[in-house]
């Protein structure tokens, strides 16, 4: 289904300051796909990619999931920003995942339609050396070194999918905005247990500098127990530190959580007012940190 692409952009606009994207959605095709033009990248570029790579690399262990450090170090992505169509061939021998290269944020259905496809959209564009700590919309680090290690994974692979086809069912049951906080407080900003302790799996921790040791250790956020009904009914913060993480098991439980019909969650949640992002539930289950935490690497 074609999205008005002047629609998409009014929204926008609405939604946050003045809405000027900073992608070039000109030689964007109907489903918002362009070209990534790898070669059009500057030396400059690869090399503020590299020292972004870099810095992150070296948070990660002891801080991200298993799955995602793993699949990290298979990509060899460190030299410089990733050619999108020979890491596609590869990922798609793991799980029949492609990647899309995209301008930039895309209207919800058309992101849904490619979720539910097996294609994940990156961005093309690079963030400026002024942004190194901190961008609004998500750019080709964001995309690619945040969400495109956990697609290797099977669970995941399936969970994105099934969350791709949750989202195109939402938009019409009016479900969107309780499926909107699902992806954030999961795919974007979600924890997960391991036998060495709590570890991140979240993109927009793991593209960050700062967010992700916050999130592990800090003693001002909450940890709660995943509840798919309880993360779909908590508002988020964009533009500071996650007030609340949510935690799970495994990807296994990820999966089986999300897969049920929510037409009934959608409709019991019309009519409760959403929580606060620091809320705090009789029936929640909250996850202490140990005090003394050891790093573990
Ligand atoms: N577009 N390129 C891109 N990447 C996203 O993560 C994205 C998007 N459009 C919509 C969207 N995410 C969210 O609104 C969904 O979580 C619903
Ligand atoms: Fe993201």
């Amino acid at each position: 289904m074609v999205v008005d692409r002047q629609e998409f952009f009014k929204t926008l606009a609405e939604k946050s300051d003045g809405g000027v994207l900073r992608g070039d959605y000109s030689r964007a095709d109907a489903q918002y796909v362009v070209t990534q033009d790898w070669s059009a990248y500057t030396a400059e570029q690869h090399a503020l990619w590299r020292k972004l790579y870099e810095r992150q690399v070296k948070l990660v262990p002891g801080r991200a999931c298993d799955v995602f450090i793993e699949s990290l170090a298979a990509l060899n992505a460190a030299d410089g920003i990733p050619d999108f169509e020979r890491v596609s061939d590869a990922l798609y021998q793991a799980t029949n995942w492609r990647l899309v290269a995209v301008p930039g944020l895309v209207p919800d259905q058309t992101f849904f339609e490619h979720l539910a496809a097996r294609r994940f959209p990156v961005t093309v564009w690079l963030r400026e050396l002024h942004e190194f700590d901190y961008i609004v919309e998500p750019d080709v680090f964001h995309d690619f070194f945040g969400h495109v290690p956990l697609l290797f994974n099977p669970i995941v692979a399936d969970h994105l999918q099934q969350y791709g086809m949750g989202g195109l069912k939402a938009l019409k049951l009016g479900g969107l905005k309780n499926l909107a906080r699902l992806y954030w407080y999961t795919i974007e900003f979600g924890l997960i247990q391991s036998p060495q302790g709590l570890r991140a799996y979240g993109a927009g921790i793991l593209s960050s500098g700062g967010e992700i040791e916050y999130c592990l250790t800090s003693r001002a956020p909450r940890r709660i127990a995943f509840n798919a009904e309880r993360v779909m009914r908590t508002l988020y913060k964009i533009d500071s530190y996650q007030e609340t993480y949510f935690v799970i098991q495994d990807f296994q439980q990820l999966f089986d959580e999300t897969a049920p019909d929510f037409t009934p969650i959608y409709a019991k949640l019309d009519h409760e007012d959403a929580l606060p992002a620091n809320s705090l539930l009789p029936g929640d289950v909250e996850i202490r940190i140990d005090q003394h935490r050891s790093l573990g690497y």
